[in-house]
């Protein structure tokens, strides 16, 4: 079984930077870079990774999003001057050039696509890559807000060419669009990019009508393009939790990726000059810890924004720490997300055809925020096909209580009565304990409509105390909501 996490990172990255005088480029900079890594060997979490090297993209490599003509294009800058260079830059939106960017973005590529081939080849179980020039804006033809290729497009398609995955699951926590992987996937069955950003009714860059939450997919790509449009700054935790719980989650559970690929950018934490939210860095452990049951863990984080020095480092931290298994730090003070994420929850879910499930149990629990979570499965919850839901639920909810987790087996006699089932059931549940991959439960059923009620009758007993699943945005509120069966049958255990 794949274990450990792999570190990418060359200094050489850090070797490009604004010549001229440039307010809107001018919070690029390279100790993005060389802060978030001297963070990282500060605190010893360095030296727990593999640190892999980097090397350099191929052309056919940059080919998989890219056209000849830009590659060709971008490949001029390194013999420009720096009016050339100027020149160059203006052709585009918020991006600078300069003679070694070609050099650090076709290393970009490379150390994203080490990663891939790290996580693909079982070498590692997940791993992050610290790279620059970032890539979620950069188009087919086109350089876009600091981005010269699209390290995670790439490397998603490269994934796909090379291991021939059929579901690939981006998540882009930065804080702007990445409309640069839209573009590339909106027509594509096989990968599912979701995006949260800031948007404040499209007051805010890069102004586009398609970062909306209509922007669902198109063709056979349709449902399976996510954006949540924040449309007030000041987001927090408890905000960015609901994302994951509401909309994120179920989303992801039903697609079933085989691999995960997230755009992190962290000028969507606290302090960020762009960004302008208020999530702390801690709360990155729990975004990456609440992804890490998918894909049986394959996950790759790619570097993007993040312009707080100090922020940055410290969320670039907190996921590696959480790649790496580490307990989460416990987050208080959670409540109900604001109105206006609220309202963009409301429209992102009513837009797309959602399971619902996770959406009870998580927020509640991330609510009630417990010191220990003991976790009691009997005899219904010992069925096979169950067993790997348990397994889940046991690793979701490890971001609670800083791990501290107790699982009491209930069944009747383990060794006689069904002992295949039983110790199962087991094997799964102590292997997710020991923080192992869990087994991909595998494509989720059409539920019946006495779940749904069932849960729904749930939602509205709890309510009365819980303000996260208060009426008018819990599970079921949506036409077409489905639940997933599976996890259906465990709380009928949980809370009968
Ligand atoms: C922001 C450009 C915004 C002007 C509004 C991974 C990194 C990024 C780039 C943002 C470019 N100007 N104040 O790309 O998404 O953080
Ligand atoms: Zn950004």
């Amino acid at each position: 079984m794949a274990s450990g996490s792999a570190l990418i990172f060359d200094e050489e990255m850090s070797d490009y930077k604004l010549l001229w005088t440039d307010p809107v480029c001018e919070i690029e900079v390279p100790e993005r870079l060389t802060v978030s890594y001297e963070a990282l060997k500060a605190r010893g979490v360095a030296e727990r990774c593999k640190q892999v090297p980097v090397r350099l993209a191929t052309e056919q490599e940059i080919l998989l999003a890219h056209s000849e003509e830009y590659l060709e294009a971008v490949k001029q800058t390194l013999k420009m001057s720096v009016e050339e260079l100027k020149a160059f830059s203006k052709q585009y939106n918020d991006v600078y050039f300069h003679q070694n960017i070609y050099h650090c973005a076709t290393m970009a590529v490379g150390a994203t696509l080490q990663l891939v081939d790290s996580v693909m080849k079982r070498e590692v179980r997940n791993g992050m890559a610290l790279v620059r020039p970032p890539g979620h804006h950069s188009q087919r033809s086109a350089a876009n807000g600091f981005c010269v290729f699209n390290n995670v497009a790439i490397a998603a398609l490269y994934a796909k060419k090379t291991y021939n995955l059929n579901r690939v699951l981006i998540v882009d926590w930065d804080v702007h669009h990445g409309q640069g992987v839209q573009y590339c996937f909106e027509e594509d069955p096989s990968v599912l990019y979701f995006s949260w950003h800031r948007y404040e009714h499209r007051t805010f860059w890069p102004n586009l009508p398609e970062s909306d939450y209509t922007s669902v997919g198109k063709d056979k790509g349709s449902g399976l393009n996510v954006n949540l449009p924040w449309n007030k700054v000041g987001m927090t935790n408890s905000d960015y939790l609901a994302a994951f719980f509401h909309v994120l989650l179920p989303v992801a559970y039903e697609f079933d990726p085989e691999l995960v690929l997230v755009s992190a950018g962290f000028d969507s934490a606290i302090g960020d000059p762009e960004g302008e939210m208020c999530a702390l860095p801690e709360t990155f452990a729990h975004l990456t810890q609440l992804l890490m049951p998918l894909a049986a863990g394959k996950m790759c984080v790619v570097l993007e924004g993040g312009y707080n020095l100090t922020s940055l480092a410290q969320s670039v931290c907190q996921t590696v720490q959480s790649l790496l298994g580490d307990p989460a730090p416990q987050l208080s003070g959670l409540t109900d997300p604001c109105e206006s994420a609220l309202d963009s929850i409301q429209n992102v879910r009513s837009s797309l055809p959602l399971p619902a499930v996770l959406s009870l149990i998580l927020p509640l629990a991330y609510e009630f925020n417990p010191g220990l979570v003991l976790g009691v499965v009997g005899d219904s919850g010992a069925k096979t096909h169950l067993a790997p839901v348990w397994g889940h639920l046991t690793s979701l909810l490890q971001g609670l209580a800083e791990g501290r987790t107790l699982t009491l087996l209930q069944v009747r006699d383990i060794y006689f009565i069904k002992p295949f089932q039983n110790i199962h059931l087991l094997a799964v549940t102590v292997s997710a304990l020991s923080g192992a991959p869990v087994p991909p439960l595998g494509p989720l059923g059409a539920h019946k409509p006495e779940d749904v009620q069932m849960m729904e009758k749930e939602r509205q007993r709890l309510q009365k105390r819980w303000s996260s699943v208060q009426e008018g945005w819990g599970l079921l509120r949506c036409t077409g909501t489905t639940v997933i069966p599976q996890f259906t049958k465990i709380f009928y255990g949980a809370y009968n």
